[in-house]
């Protein structure tokens, strides 16, 4: 084997890797769901891995099951050589972090995922420590070929997808950059070598069946326990384990019909059903899993799919499957036996992003096809199927004003007291890189794209609500705290994702 060009050539202990899903920024508010199912990206990844280089160990962590500090006592008694770290936007200072930590072993992280794929170049002309940044949908190819670097393989650097490096530790020579802003297209599972059916429906099947076990047992015992205290109320029969799965992904709004809000790439790919049931079986035997949030961005969107897989479902499973998924209340309304294969399949909670209750901002954030009517049937037809909803709803959009809020927050007291409602996310909006009203804050020049993206996200979301929206923040922070306290009364969950706890506490 060649030696490596890049990597510390001194390592006197056999090749390991750390996979790590940072956790949540200390004083991040937390969505109705949080901690109660594993981060998959990290397992994902770490299972690809170990299939493909097996004289390589691999671990993986869940940062929001452990702390930074255990993660990073991992690096010496473990003898790890190659750390990579998923990085959201609320987890990014855990990651920052991490990866100081990490550098300072002589280990340089490699990061992936949402936040480090829209800011890789600001991010690491501002942290120079970091490695490099990968940021593919789909990070399996690219962190192989790091990997066998690592190892001492002969990679052209220059081959690897999706890329951003600076000269560093890790990857010297020229500077790569990953623009994916120009570049989105190149990202889509259509154009990755690793799928060679050419097409989307069964693309997915050329990911192994996730290994569960690269997170250590208390893992899920965490998961499973924190889920039961959030959500054993809703079931009847006895959960025995959870996890998440992803055998779809994508959403059926695409170009100018995604939503303002949604910030992924969206790219549509799925598995063939046969392997949406085995990897249902499989995590069965794993970890003893009977609750499955399968979490395609939006399983609604795909009628034909949902019923392949509703056709497809094993008589012998010799268990009862509960999935979470996502869905559009539009698809549930408009498509007569949606509700009907959920059911059939075992759906039994449905994240829905019903957003505003009132039209004008509704139809400002998705378009002119939604409106409050259609939410409101569509919660109704779940209730009327037993299928659980949680719905969220997203504040202070421009369109806002103070009429519309009362609309909304009205609304949601309405759904909640009609018992349509079994989990409530509230939060005012969240300017991302990559959604629209990130983009607004930089074509505006409120924000320069070259910039690491501010550190508070509490900062950003007040300065585009305060700047650009008919209400202020705080206007949009009483609603949800009204809300809150509303949703508790009712005894149903409450949450507010991509916003800082203390907001709705002073
Ligand atoms: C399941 C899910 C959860 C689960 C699991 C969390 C997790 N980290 O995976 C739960 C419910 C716990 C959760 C919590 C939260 N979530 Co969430 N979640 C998702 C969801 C729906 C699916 C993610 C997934 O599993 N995909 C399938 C796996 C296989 O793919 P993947 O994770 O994308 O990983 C692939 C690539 O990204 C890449 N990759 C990923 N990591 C790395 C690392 C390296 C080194 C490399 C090379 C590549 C790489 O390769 C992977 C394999 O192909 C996404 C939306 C989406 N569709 O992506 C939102 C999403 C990731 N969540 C989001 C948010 C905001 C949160 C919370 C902050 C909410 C809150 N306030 O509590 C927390 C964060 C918790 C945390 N720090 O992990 C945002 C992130 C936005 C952003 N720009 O950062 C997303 C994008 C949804 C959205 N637009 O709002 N979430
Ligand atoms: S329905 Fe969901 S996944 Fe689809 S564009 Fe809207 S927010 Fe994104």
């Amino acid at each position: 084997m060649n030696k490596s060009r890049h990597w510390p050539q001194e390592w006197n202990t056999d090749p390991k890797v750390l996979l790590v899903n940072a956790g949540n920024d200390e004083g991040m508010s937390k969505i109705a769901n949080d901690g109660c199912f594993p981060a998959l990206g990290v397992l994902a990844l770490g299972t690809y891995i170990q299939k493909n280089i097996p004289e390589i160990e691999v671990l993986c962590r869940d940062g929001q099951v452990v702390s930074n500090k255990k993660i990073m006592n991992l690096y010496d008694s473990e003898n790890i050589t190659f750390l990579g770290i998923s990085v959201l936007s609320t987890s990014y200072q855990n990651a920052l972090d991490l990866a100081y930590q990490s550098a300072c072993y002589g280990i340089p992280a490699v990061f992936g995922n949402d936040h480090a794929a829209q800011t890789a170049e600001a991010l690491l002309n501002a942290h120079p420590y970091i490695g490099a940044v990968v940021g593919s949908e789909y990070g399996e190819e690219a962190l192989e070929m790091l990997v066998r670097d690592s190892i001492g393989e002969i990679i052209d650097l220059d081959s690897i997808p999706h890329l951003t490096s600076t000269s560093n530790q890790l990857i010297k020579g020229n500077p790569r950059i990953f623009d994916i802003k120009k570049k989105l297209s190149e990202l889509s599972i259509i154009n990755s070598k690793l799928n060679n059916t050419g097409s989307r429906t069964t693309a997915l099947d050329i990911f192994p069946i996730v290994d569960r076990s690269l997170y250590p047992e208390d893992h899920w015992a965490t998961y499973l326990k924190r889920y039961k205290e959030k959500f054993g109320h809703l079931h009847n029969d006895e959960i025995t384990g959870v996890t998440t799965m992803n055998r779809a992904r994508g959403c059926s709004r695409q170009g100018h019909l995604i939503c303002k809000h949604c910030d992924m790439g969206l790219d549509i790919a799925f598995s063939s059903p046969e392997k949406f049931w085995e990897e249902v079986k499989t995590a069965h035997k794993q970890i003893a899993a009977n609750v499955f949030y399968e979490v395609c961005d939006s399983f609604s969107s795909f009628g034909r799919f949902v019923k392949s897989v509703a056709d497809t479902k094993p008589k012998d499973l010799g268990f009862d499957p509960h999935f979470f998924v996502y869905g559009q209340a539009i698809d549930l309304v408009r498509r007569p036996k949606m509700v009907e294969y959920f059911k059939k399949i075992g759906v039994f909670r449905v994240n829905i992003g019903l957003e505003a209750g009132s039209n004008t901002t509704l139809q400002h954030m998705k378009g002119k096809f939604d409106s409050v009517a259609i939410n409101y049937t569509a919660l109704k037809k779940l209730k009327a199927a037993g299928i659980h909803a949680y719905g969220s709803f997203v504040l202070g959009t421009e369109a806002e004003t103070p009429e519309t809020l009362t609309q909304t927050v009205n609304f949601v007291k309405k759904i909640v007291t009609e018992g349509l409602l079994q989990d409530l996310e509230v939060q005012p909006i969240l300017p991302l890189p990559n959604n629209y009203y990130g983009r607004d804050l930089v074509i505006k020049g409120i924000i320069s794209r070259r910039e690491d993206w501010p550190k508070d996200l509490g900062s950003i979301s007040r300065l585009y609500i305060d700047q650009c929206s008919g209400i202020s923040y705080n206007q949009a922070i009483e609603a949800a705290v009204e809300l809150r306290e509303f949703a508790a009364m009712y005894g149903i969950n409450f949450g507010s994702g991509v916003s800082n706890e203390s907001t709705y506490q002073s």
